[in-house]
């Protein structure tokens, strides 16, 4: 475990290291995976590794599309398997949403290693491994879906989504919430609804948002969605790291 005390002020990040390290010896991360927590790590530092107000209201929106849907899927990455295994498990329950494995770079081992992971941590049933659907525009490996999970989805949750996969699930006519630390990324650029927010803190402050809506009706969830404008997001996460308070 890490030895590191809560209070130490890089505490967050350290931990996160770690759990991205475990990941990579469990066969659940790829090393193409330190290398994006890296990344994702430069811009939290730069925006205070907080919620910023804008993430926050994102996050509800994100819950309110998740209630609205019809089939709602969570996907699951290497990364977002080692950060939040437990949390997607929470936020599938506060949702009626499906879990599914998704992968940039797909291989049985790890999409195994994931599914077994994902049960460890209380998921009963995660979908990805039938890989028996397809996103048009997409090399074979990268298009692979299951066609009764993000095939026939109409809102999914892609954390981490690399940029052509968000540009050809957006095409398919679904509706994205994209989470990604980086405003500046394709992913967040072309998501209905992009997340400037760790997943570590995106997650559970989703479903957060989502026990607390759960009882609203459709008129109020639909008012919430309406009222959402993604490029305001976007350029008030881009003014937050210009003008930030970094620790
Ligand atoms: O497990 P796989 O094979 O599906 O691969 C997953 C990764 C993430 C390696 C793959 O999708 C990839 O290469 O992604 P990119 O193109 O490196 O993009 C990752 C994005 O996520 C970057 O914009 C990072 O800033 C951002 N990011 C990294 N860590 C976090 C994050 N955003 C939110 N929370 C984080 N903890």
């Amino acid at each position: 475990e890490l030895d590191v005390p809560e209070s130490h002020p890089r505490y967050e990040s350290l931990f996160t290291r770690h759990r991205i390290e475990e990941g990579v010896e469990k066969g659940i991360t790829s090393k193409q995976g330190l290398i994006a927590e890296g990344r994702g790590e430069a811009f939290d530092y730069l925006l205070g590794e907080r919620t910023i107000e804008s993430a926050d209201e994102a996050e509800r929106v994100a819950a309110a599309h998740l209630l609205l849907a019809d089939n709602p899927v969570l996907s699951v990455n290497g990364n977002v398997a080692a950060l939040v295994p437990g949390e997607i498990v929470e936020l599938a329950a506060a949702t009626g949403a499906d879990i599914e494995v998704n992968l940039f770079n797909r291989t049985d081992e790890r999409m195994e290693a994931i599914d077994d992971h994902l049960r460890e941590h209380g998921a009963r049933n995660v979908k990805g491994l039938a890989g028996d659907g397809r996103i048009p525009g997409l090399d074979h490996e990268r298009a692979k879906v299951d066609a009764d999970g993000i095939g026939s989805a109409d809102v999914v949750l892609v954390p981490l989504e690399d940029g052509d996969r968000a540009e050809a699930l957006g095409e398919m006519g679904k509706t994205e919430i994209v989470i990604d630390l980086n405003p500046l990324s394709r992913s967040a650029q072309v998501a209905a609804v992009p997340i400037v927010d760790n997943v570590l803190r995106a997650v559970p402050n989703i479903t957060v948002h989502a026990r607390e809506l759960a009882d609203e009706s459709d008129a109020t969830l639909e008012a919430i969605v309406d009222g959402f404008d993604p490029d305001a997001a976007l350029q008030a996460a881009e003014q937050a790291i210009r003008s930030g308070s970094p620790q």
